[in-house]
């Protein structure tokens, strides 16, 4: 059921990074517990004004200081079909910077940000683009962040960690590009750390949901097929894992997107095997929740529910996801009522 009052958090809540900027959109968070609060680590989309005649977006430059590009808007090199990107002269940039921004809750409702904990920015020539869609696992005391790094050398995946949200720990590059959707299972499973990543095929394959294994979080391999698109079905296009699985009494529980050929977004589930998570033993026919509501539809890049966090308390999943590209909702979602719509669809 979705929160009565969605949006929770929408571009004008939050302060743009610098004063040159502005927000464009909210997307997609990383949630977690941490202090007793419950936290949201939101991906914060920006870009200058736009000035008559020009197109401009901001980038790193080689010593990591963010950058206004500017190109001119009438020019025949200039590709701007996508909302998200910018093609000019046959080379891709995004419209907009995303930097991470922690906000707390007392309540997982109403969110603010707390002095003392800086937002996450890229850091590097593999973050030039910015830092996107950050799952968080917790694994002891430990936090892991896995976030889509982008930049000209590719969209790739990249890890930090942090116990105190402060200082973090960074593990580079572990998945190349083309790969996101990366998440890591809060428990091993057996003896292994698992994680869930889409890597894109585009040529003879897609852009299906792939599994690897790890005894030290830092080396991956094994890396597995677990699920693909479906032909004709909600998610034809790209499917990809939102955060760590839940392990129920039944195997692990997944919460997915798939888009279909015309970039609409919707949620589904996937139960995988509790001691293989690389089978998959049941997967939704049909969404478990699509874009219906208004600010659903329109936004950024209209059509979109797009999950990445989530906190479990017993039967209950309270679901942040980003709402067309533009603001942070919440709906609660029973863990059992999914796995029995997904007992129906074996
Ligand atoms: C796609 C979308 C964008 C994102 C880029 C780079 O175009 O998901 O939101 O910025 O990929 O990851």
């Amino acid at each position: 059921m979705r929160y009565a009052h969605n949006p929770i958090l929408s571009p004008e809540d939050l302060c743009p990074s610098q004063p040159s900027m502005q927000i464009e959109c909210l997307l997609n968070p990383g949630v977690f517990r941490y202090d007793g609060k419950v936290w949201m680590l939101v991906r914060v989309a920006e870009r200058p004004a736009q000035a008559e005649g020009e197109i401009s977006f901001p980038v790193l430059d080689a010593q990591n200081r963010v950058t206004v590009m500017r190109v001119p808007a009438a020019s025949p090199e200039l590709d701007l079909s996508d909302p998200r990107v910018i093609n000019y002269k046959g080379e891709d940039f995004l419209t907009t910077m995303s930097h991470l921004r922690l906000v707390s809750s007392t309540d997982g409702i109403r969110f603010r940000e707390e002095a003392g904990y800086p937002p996450l920015t890229g850091s590097d020539r593999y973050e030039a683009y910015g830092i996107e869609d950050c799952r968080v696992t917790q694994i002891g005391t430990q936090y892991y962040l896995t976030y889509t790094a982008v930049s000209a050398n590719g969209v790739a995946v990249r890890m930090r960690s942090t116990s105190n949200w402060r200082r973090f720990t960074d593990y580079g590059l572990v998945l190349p590009p083309h790969n996101k959707d990366c998440t890591l299972f809060d428990e091993k499973v057996g003896d292994l750390y698992y994680m869930l990543h889409r890597p894109s095929s585009p040529e003879i394959g897609g852009n299906y949901i792939w599994i690897a294994q790890s005894p030290d979080l830092r080396h991956w391999g094994n890396h597995r097929c677990v699920a693909r698109t479906r032909k004709g079905m909600w998610d034809s296009a790209r499917i990809g894992a939102g955060c760590a699985p839940i392990r129920t009494g039944e195997g692990w529980l997944m919460i997915y997107h798939g888009a279909d050929a015309s970039h609409r977004y919707c949620l589904g589930a996937m139960l995988l095997d509790a001691a293989d998570p690389s089978k998959v033993l049941a997967r939704s026919r049909t969404p478990v929740m699509e874009p219906e509501e208004p600010y659903e539809l329109e936004g950024f890049f209209g059509n979109v529910i797009f999950t990445n966090g989530h906190l479990v308390d017993g039967d209950r999943i309270a679901l942040y996801y980003g709402a067309s590209d533009k603001v942070i909702c919440r709906a609660d979602l029973s863990v059992g009522e999914i796995l029995e719509n997904l007992r129906k669809d074996l």
